[in-house]
């Protein structure tokens, strides 16, 4: 798999933290004092903690210190009137993004208070939402003189669509944690302070799964949506074959078939 190294978490920035809870690994944007405003050490770092995934961990949650999940990119630290650098500090975002995107591992991120600009788009890295009833969402890029560069373009506009994308940035309105909810920006909300237990629940849950199943999740299936039908289904078919090739396929379906494994009951 890719990303799986060494036994412990690479150096990382002061304003993040990286704890584990058995295979679930906890990181936390730690920069309260400025709402966890992302500068390039955080940037950076979140890219190399993905990078550089420890051995069995599974899974990992994400979230933020203090009131707020994060104000997005730290304001005081964008190029001034380089475009070249701009440019680059955008793609410095990408690169950060994608290794959580498509790493090794499925990610959780527990949203509440501020969840914008690049706050949001962290987020939309992520493969599951989990937000607090204090959550919201905004794109102010465009109220700020800038606009979006962590990925908002293509995450965001595939979330919950272009229009209400383009809409968000032109009138800078703010989600509130149930209208995000219903719109598609989070899979589940819960009372404020239950987020990270609830995204701890759900990580846990995920680290259950087959390793092979979650690569299949985080790294065909998303391709596939993005392929013609034809194609997709052929990749289908092939990522299936893989997975139920494995041994662990094998002793799973044995399992159930033997009556020793759990029913899909409603939960
Ligand atoms: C910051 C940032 C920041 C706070 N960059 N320093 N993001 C924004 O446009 C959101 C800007 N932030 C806010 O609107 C507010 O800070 C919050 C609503 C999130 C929180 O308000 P509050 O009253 O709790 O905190 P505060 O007093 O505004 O901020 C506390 C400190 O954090 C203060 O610094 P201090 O030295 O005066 O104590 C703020 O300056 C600092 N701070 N947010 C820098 N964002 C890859 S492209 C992505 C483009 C974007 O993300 S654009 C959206 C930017």
């Amino acid at each position: 798999m890719p990303g799986h190294a060494s036994d412990s978490f690479p150096a990382l920035p002061p304003s993040l933290r990286a704890e584990r809870h058995g295979e679930v690994a906890v990181l936390r944007l730690a920069r309260p004092e400025k709402r966890n405003a992302l500068d390039d050490d955080m940037v950076t770092g979140i890219g190399n903690f993905f990078s550089n995934m420890p051995e069995n961990v599974q899974a990992v949650v994400v979230h933020g210190e203090g009131e707020h999940f994060s104000a997005g990119l730290d304001l005081a630290t964008l190029p001034s009137d380089d475009v070249g650098a701009s440019l680059l500090h955008s793609r410095m975002w990408h690169a950060a993004f994608q290794v959580m995107e498509f790493g090794a591992v499925p990610v959780v991120c527990v949203l509440h208070g501020a969840v914008v600009g690049g706050g949001l788009e962290l987020a939309a890295a992520a493969h599951v939402r989990v937000a607090e009833r204090s959550a919201y969402y905004a794109l102010p890029e465009a109220s700020r003189g800038i606009f979006v560069g962590g990925g908002a373009s293509v995450r965001l506009t595939r979330l919950v669509g272009t229009s209400r994308v383009m809409e968000m940035m032109l009138t800078g309105r703010t989600y509130d944690a149930a209208e995000g909810q219903a719109i598609g920006l989070s899979h589940y909300v819960v009372e404020p302070g239950a987020g990270l237990a609830k995204g701890l629940e759900l990580a846990r849950q995920v680290a259950g799964n087959a390793p092979l199943s979650n690569f299949a999740i985080l790294h065909a299936l998303p391709r596939i949506a993005e392929q013609d039908p034809a194609s997709g289904l052929l990749m289908e078919s092939l990522m299936s074959a893989i997975a139920a090739g494995d041994p662990e396929a094998q002793r799973r379906l044995k399992a159930f078939l033997d009556k020793r494994a759990p029913k899909t009951v409603r939960r």
